[in-house]
């Protein structure tokens, strides 16, 4: 009892009481590279409670404490084994109909048992995605919070970890203006921990990370290569191998980490041949020569530039013919499957395309991975979206760690040829310093890609203006003329008018349509409109020299909760196929023919 308020529970009165979970976090600086790890699933069945006033957290259930500190017993008000049951990955929406607007803080939990292997391992609890601030906890004790609704994240549970195990995560899926995304988006606030989840058995010292490239000089000839451990303290070395390649390269670790420059002639990775070499990593600590850790992954080899207005992919000018597509599933909602991307994949083929914009925010680890064997090259963002809440440092510090978290799990993917740092935001000093700050970061981290965002329209003059644009290798554009805006003469202007000196992709175009809808092409929310509205956009972007791709918006019908009228019941309705994401619409074939014309 809390003898000055009088209450019988203190942590009602505790208005901080978050501050204590802020304070130890999961980071990208720890993230893991699992690729060619055994992992141990913790997917399945756990038990659920929706916990709207987040009182998990406010008074700590995670201790299972049944006694106040005087020792008088305390009825526990939660119930473990008694709760619900809800599956682990899933959105939990889409999980029970009372949940579908559940946006507050869900309370997942489960046991399970460890046995060490070897002895010194360390364990790992990995979660590819939970949305959107997660907390975790293991036998009693806070682990850590991790921020972001879409990047991977992993904490180190060896100190904590038992032979029997409770492991309690609470995911907060509360919009809020102060994160990234804020609260107000185009799309649906799924929540949960929606991607897989599963422990990582590692040695004492491990290989954490590694990065993987050709070296963009236009030679296609060195391939560079870095290596982290997980431990600064430790050196040794690092065997490096690419057997299609007869490539056995050492690396000095000293400091915990490395890099070379060796030769090498990789046959180059394009959309035509995605060639994938197989390689592997070992871990030498000292003179013995004996291995401690070893990785496995693929690695394609390729060049990504741009210059003048121009993009080259291995030296041959490209123009990139893709889509939007959204992680948004009619029954999985975020959730997603191998099928499901691939059946994407399918259809920017059948579009004639060879490139995708994974819209707005990062997309499951599967998807570059998929896109890597399959030829199909990828823009990914952050979701640094409209009105972010540029002035603030911890906002930025949020926004950068997921960056930092999607390059460091993407970058050894040949698909991925572009980071973007953001989506429409309007033009203030506070957001020009926030983004150019987030570009600097992707350079920091990967010097073989190119960095973009979708950049502004000045609509007084007419022309393509974002002082960002200095800081971008290539300039997305997003514009929806002959739809928001219903004067489509305007976009002609523009592109006449501008001189962009950089290539410009032009990262979202049009208009909505609802599935059979038929009317003519005045008619809003009709496949006629749609078309028609396509075709002159098609028209349009053939005549302008600096366009070097366009994705249209989008790919497939989304749920949006700001899409309430009577063609859209809950669903932007631009996609050009409907939620079922098998009924295509008439726009569909005029991409098809649009791409099919262009080379
Ligand atoms: C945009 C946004 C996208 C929206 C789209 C629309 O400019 O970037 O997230 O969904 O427009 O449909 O209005």
């Amino acid at each position: 009892m809390n003898e000055t308020s009088g209450n019988y529970q203190a942590d009602i009165h505790d208005t901080g009481y978050e501050r204590f979970y802020l304070e130890k976090r999961l980071e990208g600086s720890a993230l893991l590279n699992i690729s060619g790890r055994k992992t141990e699933s913790l997917n399945g069945k756990w038990n659920f409670a929706a916990d709207l006033y987040d009182t998990c957290r406010r008074a700590s259930w995670y201790k299972e404490e049944t006694a106040d500190p005087s020792g008088r017993p305390r009825p526990p008000d939660w119930d473990w084994e008694g709760w619900d049951r809800i599956s682990v990955p899933a959105s939990w929406n889409m999980e029970k109909p009372e949940l579908f607007y559940f946006e507050g803080s869900g309370v997942y939990t489960r046991t399970f048992r460890y046995v060490p292997h070897e002895p010194g391992e360390r364990l790992h609890l990995r979660f590819e995605g939970a949305s959107y601030r997660t907390s975790v906890f293991l036998n009693g004790e806070f682990i850590g919070t991790h921020d972001g609704g879409s990047t991977p994240f992993n904490a180190d549970i060896s100190g904590a970890v038992r032979e029997e195990n409770r492991v309690i995560v609470v995911v907060d899926a509360r919009r809020d203006p102060r994160r990234i995304p804020m609260e107000n988006t185009d799309w649906f606030n799924y929540g949960g921990i929606y991607r897989d989840i599963f422990l990582v058995r590692t040695p004492p010292v491990f290989i954490r990370d590694w990065f993987i490239r050709l070296v963009p000089d236009g030679k296609f000839s060195t391939i560079k290569a870095d290596v982290f451990l997980s431990d600064k303290a430790a050196g040794g070395k690092a065997l490096l191998e690419i057997p299609g390649l007869g490539i056995r390269e050492e690396l000095a670790l000293p400091g915990g980490r490395g890099q070379a420059e060796f030769s090498a002639k990789p046959e180059l990775w394009s959309p035509e041949s995605p060639k994938l070499y197989d390689l592997r990593i070992a871990y030498i600590p000292g003179a013995s020569g004996k291995t401690a850790d070893t990785v496995e992954d693929t690695a394609g080899f390729r060049e990504i530039r741009a210059r003048g207005h121009e993009i080259f992919l291995n030296g041959k000018r490209i123009f990139l013919k893709g889509i939007c597509v959204h992680e948004d599933h009619e029954t999985l909602g975020k959730t997603t499957t191998p099928d499901i991307i691939r059946a994407a994949i399918g259809h920017l083929k059948e579009m004639n395309g060879n490139y995708l914009r994974l819209a707005h925010y990062p997309h499951d680890a599967r998807f570059a991975r998929i896109a890597d064997e399959e030829g199909v090259l990828l823009w990914e963002e952050v979701p640094v979206y409209w009105a972010v809440a540029f002035e603030n440092p911890d906002t930025y510090r949020d926004a950068e760690n997921q960056l930092a978290e999607l390059i460091q799990r993407d970058r050894n993917r040949a698909s991925v040829i572009i980071w973007s740092v953001g989506n429409e935001n309007a033009d203030t000093d506070a957001r020009y310093g926030f983004m150019s700050k987030l570009a600097a970061k992707a350079r920091s981290l990967d010097d073989s890609r190119l960095v973009s965002a979708a950049c502004l329209i000045n609509h007084e003059k007419l022309m393509i203006e974002d002082r960002l644009a200095a800081s971008l290798d290539v300039i997305g554009i997003n514009e929806y003329y002959g739809w928001y805006d219903p004067d489509f003469d305007k976009l002609p202007r523009i592109l006449a008018n501008s001189n962009p000196g950089k290539p410009v992709l032009i990262c979202e175009f049009g208009g909505g349509a609802r599935s059979g809808q038929r009317g003519t092409a005045e008619d809003l929310f009709t496949e006629d409109k749609q078309k028609d509205l396509y075709e002159k956009q098609a028209a349009a972007f053939k005549k302008c020299p600096y366009i070097a791709g366009v994705t249209p918006w989008i790919l497939y019908d989304f749920r949006c909760p700001r899409r309430l009228n009577r063609y859209q019941q809950g669903f932007n309705r631009k996609g050009l196929i409907g939620q079922d994401r098998k009924t295509k619409k008439l726009a569909f074939e005029v991409m098809r023919k649009f791409y099919g014309e262009m080379c």
